[in-house]
């Protein structure tokens, strides 16, 4: 079985966040998602409208997600990536290049965002209704 790994905070889960879960899916037969606590998304200067559990809650019902696993920290990841035998890890291309320390120990991906949405958008959208 061929295992795929992504980590994000997932908020206000979008057609963007889909479309990139779709196409990690595709380099495997099983997607983890290492999903950023509400104590992570501090240090990552971000507020999750909803919690740590309700995002998890969503992305689980997401039929491309096999396993969600809290992402606590930044330096987790080579860890996660042997503990749970990973053969590839995927980011969108805004972080392209960031975790090319992984690639010693499996496959690094960043796929082409999808343009014209993202959660902070959706906020703002809704302010101006
Ligand atoms: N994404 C995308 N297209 C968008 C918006 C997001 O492809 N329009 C991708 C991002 O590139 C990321 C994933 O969807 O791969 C999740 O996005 P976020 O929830 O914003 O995750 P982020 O805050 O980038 O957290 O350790 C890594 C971090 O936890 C990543």
């Amino acid at each position: 079985m061929r295992k795929v790994i992504t980590y994000g905070t997932y908020d206000l889960l979008h057609y963007g966040h889909v479309n990139l879960l779709r196409r990690a899916k595709e380099y495997g037969d099983y997607l983890i998602v290492g999903l950023s606590t509400d104590e992570f998304n501090a240090l990552k200067n971000k507020k999750a409208k909803y919690s740590y559990e309700h995002r998890k809650m969503i992305l689980e019902a997401i039929r491309y997600v096999d396993e969600v696993i809290p992402e606590k920290t930044w330096e987790q990841k080579k860890d996660d990536i042997i503990k749970h035998n990973v053969d590839c890890f995927v980011m969108g291309d805004d972080w392209e290049g960031k975790f090319d320390d992984l690639k010693e120990y499996c496959e690094v991906i960043y796929l082409p965002r999808t343009i014209g949405i993202s959660t902070t958008k959706i906020k703002k959208d809704l302010l101006s209704v």
